[in-house]
Order: C-alpha cells, then sequence, then structure tokens
C-alpha cells in the first residue's frame, strides 16, 4: 500500500497506533512497528529519562521506525521534547496543546512531526509552522477530546490543508478505515482496539471492561474543566459526573482523578481506575496480536472497498 503517510513514515501500512498514556510502551509499540504501522510511546505525565529508556528499549525490539507521543499537559513535556531531539526519534506525535514552540528544534533534528488537532483553526495554524502532517481526532476516541466528530472534522481538515491527514476517533475495523479513506485521510490511528492487543502490557481487568463495553459503555467527563476526557462508565466517572454537577471545583476535580490512570492500566481497579477508551469499544470483542488486527483491518477494508466499488461501476 502507498499513501502519503506510507511514504513519509516509511512504513508497510498507514496505521499509527494511538499515544495511550500508561499503557503505550516498548512492548506494544514495537509490535505494531513490527506489524508494519506505526507504533508509539506515550509518554503521558511520565518523567523524560522513563521515555528515553522506553525509546532504548524499543530499538532493541525493532528495526522499523516507532515515535513516542507527547501530551503536552505533562509537567514533564519540556523534557521530553528535549529527550525526543536529543535521541533523535523518527516521529513525534503530540496531543492536548499546541507544539508550536518545540517545533523548530524537532524539526532541526530531523524528526517528523504530527501534532493532533481537534480543529480546522489549529490545523492551519500548525501547518504554517512546519508540521510534516496532522492526526484529525474526532471526539469518539478515549482520552482527552475535542468537540467535533471525525465524521464533520476530517473532511474539513482535509479542505483546510495541504499536508496529509491521519484520520483519529472511532475506528476500530476495516469498515472505518474505508470511512476514513474515503473522506480523504491518508492514514488512520487507532487506539482502543489496540488496548486489547496480546502484547498490550495493561492489567487484564482493562482489557475485559474494553472487551464487554457496548455502544454506550462511554461517557465524557471533566468538560466543566476545559479538558474533557472520555473514559469507560464506571464509579470512579460516576463521582466525577456527581461532583461535576455540584460546581465542584478544578481542583477538587483533579485530586478525585490524580494517580487513576495507573490505577486503571496498572492495579486494574475496576471502581477506581480511569479506564480511557472511545466509543468503538462496543466493537472490539477478541484479544489478537497487533499483527493480526492489522491484517485483519486492511483485508477488511479492501473487500468494503471492493464492494462499494461494484455498486458504483453498475451504475456510472
Ligand atoms: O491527547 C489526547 N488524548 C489524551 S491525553 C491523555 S492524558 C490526560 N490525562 C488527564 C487529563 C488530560 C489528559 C489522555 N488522552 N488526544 C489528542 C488530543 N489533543 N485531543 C484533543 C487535543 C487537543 C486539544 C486542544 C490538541 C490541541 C489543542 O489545542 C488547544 C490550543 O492550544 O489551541
Amino acid at each position: 500500500m502507498k499513501t502519503r503517510i506510507t511514504e513519509l513514515l516509511n512504513i508497510k501500512y498507514p496505521i499509527l497506533q494511538g499515544g495511550m498514556a500508561w499503557v503505550a510502551e516498548s512492548s506494544l509499540a514495537s509490535a505494531v512497528s513490527n506489524a508494519g504501522g506505526l507504533g508509539l510511546i506515550a509518554a503521558g505525565n511520565a518523567p523524560a529519562e522513563w521515555v528515553r529508556e522506553e525509546i532504548r528499549k524499543t530499538r532493541t525490539l525493532t528495526d522499523k521506525p516507532f515515535g513516542i507521543n507527547i501530551m503536552l499537559l505533562s509537567p514533564f513535556a519540556e523534557d521530553v521534547a528535549k529527550v525526543a531531539a536529543q535521541e533523535r526519534v523518527k516521529v513525534v506525535t503530540t496531543g492536548a496543546g499546541s507544539p508550536g514552540k518545540y517545533m523548530q528544534m524537532w524539526k532541526e533534528a530531523g524528526i517528523v512531526v504530527m501534532p493532533v488537532v481537534p480543529t480546522s483553526t489549529l490545523a492551519k495554524r500548525l501547518e504554517r509552522f512546519g508540521a510534516d502532517a496532522l492526526i484529525a481526532e474526532g471526539c469518539e476516541s478515549g482520552g482527552h477530546i475535542g468537540e467535533l466528530t471525525t465524521m464533520v472534522l476530517i473532511p474539513q481538515i482535509v479542505d483546510s490543508v495541504k499536508i496529509p491527514i491521519i484520520a483519529a476517533g472511532g475506528i476500530g475495523d476495516g469498515r472505518g478505515l474505508a470511512a476514513a479513506l474515503m473522506l480523504g485521510a491518508d492514514g488512520v490511528q487507532v487506539g482502543t482496539r489496540f488496548l486489547v492487543a496480546k502484547e498490550c502490557i495493561i492489567h487484564q481487568n482493562y482489557k475485559n471492561i474494553i472487551l464487554e463495553a457496548g455502544d454506550t459503555s462511554t461517557v465524557a467527563t471533566g468538560r466543566s474543566t476545559g479538558h474533557p476526557v472520555r473514559v469507560i462508565k464506571n464509579k470512579l466517572a460516576r463521582m466525577f459526573i456527581e461532583l461535576e454537577k455540584n460546581g465542584a471545583s478544578t481542583e477538587e476535580l483533579e485530586e478525585l482523578g490524580r494517580g487513576a490512570l495507573a490505577k486503571a492500566s496498572k492495579e486494574g481497579d475496576l471502581d477506581m481506575g480511569s479506564f480511557m477508551s472511545g466509543q468503538i469499544a462496543g466493537l472490539v470483542n477478541k484479544e489478537q496480536s497487533c499483527e493480526e488486527i492489522i491484517n485483519e483491518m486492511f483485508a477488511e477494508a479492501s473487500v468494503n472497498i471492493n464492494k462499494v466499488r461494484k455498486i458504483y461501476c453498475d451504475v456510472y
């Protein structure tokens, strides 16, 4: 397969693994890259030295390109940004903010930079700043989200910039992949489905919660704080929403959320963990290797694209 993304990243399939904090480390990233996609190590809120170690570990596990995802709300974002340049990682993706101030440093280090954007205004700004491609992420995604859905966001961003667009949010199988290509994307980013990958090291309770989820199992919490986060509905999510309804302060809400990602991914704490997940969790119902996931998605997309092509060839 050849798209502007496979060419830019030198990968076999135009698929990226989402930069999932407390989830995406060397095991998952190397497995996705070895399967022909682009694996990512998620820096999340981790210190820069952890990120450096994971980069080095990943290099021992794959000789294929991989990247790191920098969460710009992290207190260590600046240090992680420097580690990316020092280690000369091939690719950096960013989330939860604008990476404008780091762009020059990364470009000078020869890094391919692909920020996540939730609007076409930010897309245009980051294209001007020198982004190589953009990940347009709809609010079907898990974790920190914007306002717009993937269906409306992708074509509008595709029309507003010249650089390639990777679609994210709500893509979990070959149908979603085919749809994203139809909307004008050159590739896709997948998070939720990789949560249940065999090479993903999260607690089995987290995997089970995703495998058992239905279409209405997630909720966006934290709209009142200006940082909405999509999670699986559980005791913590309900407490959070209740507090928000009663006008709790940002500090109070932050206190409740502190450490909750680790409680989900490391301890599998079903009540008090923050199980970030996209709305597509309802169709994620089997554990597979990253290679099986990627091969199945591209085979399924091909069948669906041919089905639609046949209908159109008969008519036009
Ligand atoms: O970043 C994500 N998803 C994430 S980050 C995360 S860790 C976290 N934990 C607790 C609270 C908050 C985060 C979990 N999931 N996705 C990419 C993404 N970026 N979605 C939306 C955005 C975004 C939002 C605003 C990107 C840029 C932006 O810019 C605002 C500005 O500065 O113009």
